[in-house]
Formats: structure tokens, C-alpha cells, sequence
């Protein structure tokens, strides 16, 4: 049998990473597409890397950037893959404020750019699109929960440029019969989640207050509701859209919203701290009230006990409201009925399993960091 073909635009992303894996596993040969950039952004995918130099690669990278139309087509003339997977873009909805123009043009005519190629390149036929939607597009609360016939009312540049590629991705289907559909994902997180989105940035945070190496964070809107899921569940959905028979579009999600606010509460309570929120609006704060300093030490380390039991009452959390957006998405909540049924998805982590995966990993590394300081080497200075 030949093997399958794949092209991932966002390769070295949180998804890209996840769904490279997943696919060579599966026995596709992988092509990526990655930025250049002055300084290495491959951390993700490392362990996938394959010398050039050798034949019969499976895993193969291409650089381009989803805002030239030249480069798009050729690596898809070249690669004639059988699959697409469009994963590339701005995904942080806070700094698509900042560069909206942009996002529109990466995100939103990006996708453009693919369908496009695919047709002009007489590839109809032959290859299937998947493109990451995003229960973003929901934005202002129309319905809950929302499914795949919940109205859109995207609410930040990032969820307007995605709305205008999900609406592109349903209208190539219909007006050339190519197999594309977008997968509507709601929120998934994993160890590999950019640590400037809420999860990871409180993963982090709490690993290190945990250890000592930093006192407290600052966060923007502590009421807001995700439905989060884990990454590594929501890649085989994607897999899973590009197999069905019709091209269609999918809401990909668990089911079971979230707080902020609570997902704090569970980071800390991971390793044993109990903490607790005082205070409204700006002026709330999350407090070390207790420490289980049996589930600390399996979890942290009998090392740093003393330090954290030292902090109880004190403040690890404040609002800072340079993190509030121009306009929220209070509440997501996806219905995956349709996945469910008819592509067999289910997710495998729920949240506290989520949550555990993130904190191991992050005590692991800030471990790391931590030891490295210690030992002298702190960060690498050029100019010394
Ligand atoms: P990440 O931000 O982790 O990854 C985005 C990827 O896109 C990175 O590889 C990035 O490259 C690349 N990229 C950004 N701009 C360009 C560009 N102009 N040209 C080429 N590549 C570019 O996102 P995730 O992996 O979390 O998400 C994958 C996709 O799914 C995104 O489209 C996101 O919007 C969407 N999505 C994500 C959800 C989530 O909860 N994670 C939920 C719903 C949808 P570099 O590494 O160089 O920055
Ligand atoms: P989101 O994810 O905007 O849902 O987009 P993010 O983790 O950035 O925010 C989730 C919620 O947390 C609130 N929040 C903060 N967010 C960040 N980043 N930093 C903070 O300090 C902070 N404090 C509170 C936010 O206001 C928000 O309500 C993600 C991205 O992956 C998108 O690409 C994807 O499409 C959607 O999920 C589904």
C-alpha cells in the first residue's frame, strides 16, 4: 500500500507537534511548513527531526509563511499530498488586538491561499482539507452549548479572520466538491501549550511558586468559562474529519466548562497547595490558605517544603487588568454530539487528567531551570 501523504502548515505548533506524531505513527509521510526565524523554533518537533542527508525521510520540513501566495502553491504543487492539514496562524486571541491587519491576512486570506492552490492546481480530487476552526467563532453567547448550527458572533480580529476562513473552507467544498471541513475546536492545552495562554501561563506559575523561583502572577479575567480538553485527544479528531467519506464540519470539545478562576485552584491543589480567592473585580487575590505537605512532597519534593509551608497566607495571585481584552468570550461550552456519533471521537483526558499531565511536565522543567541557575548557568549572555 503507498503511504499516505500529509501537509501541515503550523508544524511547529502546539497541534503541529501533537498531529506530527500522530500521523507518522500511522505511517504517513509528513511534510511541515515552517517560519524562518533568527533564532531556532523547532523545540516542538525536535524529536522528530530528520537529517536531510538521509534517504526515504518520512518527516520533511519546508519553509514558507501562510502570507505568500507564491511560496503556498509551490510547496503544495511539490508535495501533491493527499491530506492538508491548516493549522498554521496568529492563535493568540489577546495579541490579535494588536495586529489585526496582520491576523486577517495570516489566519483569514491564509486559508484563501491553500484552497486556492489546491484547486488551481488541478488537486480537487485528490486532496482533503482540514481547517482549524475554532469555537472562538461563537464569541458573544448565542446558545448554550454550542454546536456545529450555533450562530457566529466573533468577538477580536483573531475570531473575525478564522469566521472568514471557516466560511471560505464551506464555500471551496461547495462550489468545487473538494473534501474540506473545519474542525471546530474548543480550547485543548497540553505541556506543549504556548505559555502566554491562560493554562499553561497558571502551569508554570504554580511550578514555580511551588519551588520558590517566583512569588506570585498576574492574571487578566479570572470568571471566564473554557471547555478545555488536551491536545493530543484533539488531533486524532482531525485525523479522524479527513477520513470520512463527506467533507462536513465538527464541533471538537468535552462537554464541561471551566472558570479561570478554577483551573487556578486545581493547578495548585496538583501539588498539595490549597488555594483561596478574596476580593472582587481588580482587587481579588488568591491566598496560600493550607499546604497536604504529604502530596507536596510526592508531587514537589521534600526539598522544597519548609519554603512553601513558610508562605501560608500569603499572596500568589492579583489581577492585572492590562490583561483584559476590548471584548470578552465569557462562556464556551461545546456539544460534541456529532463527533461523538458519527466519527467515533471521544476525548481519553478530562480535566483533572489535563491538569496533572501540564503540572508534572512544568515542575519537571522549572526543576531544570532551577538547577541550571543554580549551578552558575543562568541564561547564555552573547555579550559577556
Ligand atoms: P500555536 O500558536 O501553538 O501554533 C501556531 C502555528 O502557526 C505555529 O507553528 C506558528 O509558527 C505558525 N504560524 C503562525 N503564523 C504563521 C504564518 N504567517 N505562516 C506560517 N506559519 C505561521 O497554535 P495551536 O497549535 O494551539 O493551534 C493550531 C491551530 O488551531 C491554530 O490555527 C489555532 O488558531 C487553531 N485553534 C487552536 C485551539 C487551541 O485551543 N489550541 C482551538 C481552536 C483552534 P511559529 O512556531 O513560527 O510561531
Ligand atoms: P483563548 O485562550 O482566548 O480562549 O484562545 P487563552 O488561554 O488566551 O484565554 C482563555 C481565557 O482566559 C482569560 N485570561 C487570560 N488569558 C491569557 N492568555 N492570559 C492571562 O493572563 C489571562 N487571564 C485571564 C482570557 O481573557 C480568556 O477569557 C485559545 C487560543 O488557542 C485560540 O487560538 C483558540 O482558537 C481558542 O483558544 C479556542
Amino acid at each position: 500500500m503507498t503511504q499516505k501523504i500529509a501537509l501541515i502548515t503550523g508544524v511547529t505548533g502546539q497541534d503541529g507537534a501533537y498531529l506530527s506524531e500522530y500521523l507518522l505513527k500511522k505511517g504517513y509521510i509528513v511534510h511541515g511548513i515552517k517560519r524562518r526565524s533568527s533564532l531556532f523554533n523547532t523545540d516542538r518537533i525536535d524529536h522528530l527531526y530528520q537529517d536531510p542527508h538521509i534517504e526515504n525521510r518520512n518527516f520533511i520540513l519546508h519553509f514558507g509563511d501562510m502570507t505568500d501566495s507564491m511560496n503556498i502553491t509551490r510547496i503544495i504543487q511539490e508535495v501533491q499530498p493527499d491530506e492538508i492539514y491548516n493549522l498554521a496562524a496568529m492563535s493568540h486571541v489577546a495579541v490579535s488586538f494588536e495586529m489585526p491587519e496582520y491576523v486577517g491576512n495570516a489566519d483569514g486570506l491564509g486559508t484563501l491561499r491553500i484552497l486556492e492552490a489546491v484547486r488551481f492546481l488541478g488537486l480537487t480530487k485528490k486532496t482533503r482539507i482540514y481547517q482549524a476552526s475554532t469555537s472562538e467563532l461563537y464569541g458573544l453567547v448565542q446558545e448554550v452549548p454550542q454546536k456545529e448550527t450555533t450562530p457566529f458572533y466573533p468577538r477580536s480580529p483573531y475570531a473575525v479572520a478564522k469566521m472568514y476562513a471557516y466560511w471560505m473552507t464551506v464555500n471551496y467544498r461547495e462550489a468545487y466538491y473538494m473534501h474540506a471541513s473545519n474542525g471546530i475546536l474548543f480550547n485543548h492545552e497540553s505541556p506543549l501549550r504556548g505559555e502566554t495562554f491562560v493554562t499553561r501561563k497558571i502551569t508554570r506559575a504554580a511550578s514555580r511558586i511551588a519551588l520558590g523561583m517566583q512569588d506570585k502572577t498576574y492574571l487578566g479575567n479570572l470568571s471566564s468559562k473554557r471547555d478545555w480538553g488536551h491536545a493530543k485527544d484533539y488531533v486524532r479528531a482531525m485525523h479522524a474529519i479527513l477520513q470520512q467519506d463527506e467533507p462536513s464540519d465538527y464541533v471538537i470539545a468535552t462537554g464541561i466548562t471551566t472558570t479561570v478562576r478554577d483551573f487556578v485552584k486545581f493547578a495548585f491543589a496538583e501539588c498539595g497547595i490549597i488555594a483561596e480567592f478574596k476580593g472582587e473585580g481588580v482587587n481579588e487575590k488568591a491566598y496560600i490558605t493550607d499546604v497536604d505537605k504529604e502530596l507536596f512532597i510526592a508531587k514537589v519534593g521534600i526539598d522544597f517544603i519548609d519554603g512553601i509551608v513558610s508562605r501560608i497566607g500569603s499572596c500568589i495571585l492579583e489581577v492585572d487588568p492590562k490583561y483584559f481584552r476590548p471584548t470578552e468570550v465569557d462562556l464556551l461550552i461545546g456539544d460534541p454530539t456529532k463527533s461523538n456519533t458519527v466519527l467515533g471521537w471521544k476525548p481519553e483526558f478530562d480535566l483533572p487528567a489535563l491538569v496533572k499531565d501540564m503540572m508534572e511536565s512544568d515542575i519537571k522543567l522549572m526543576k531544570k531551570e532551577d538547577l541550571l541557575k543554580s549551578s552558575g548557568y543562568k541564561t547564555l549572555n552573547y555579550f559577556e
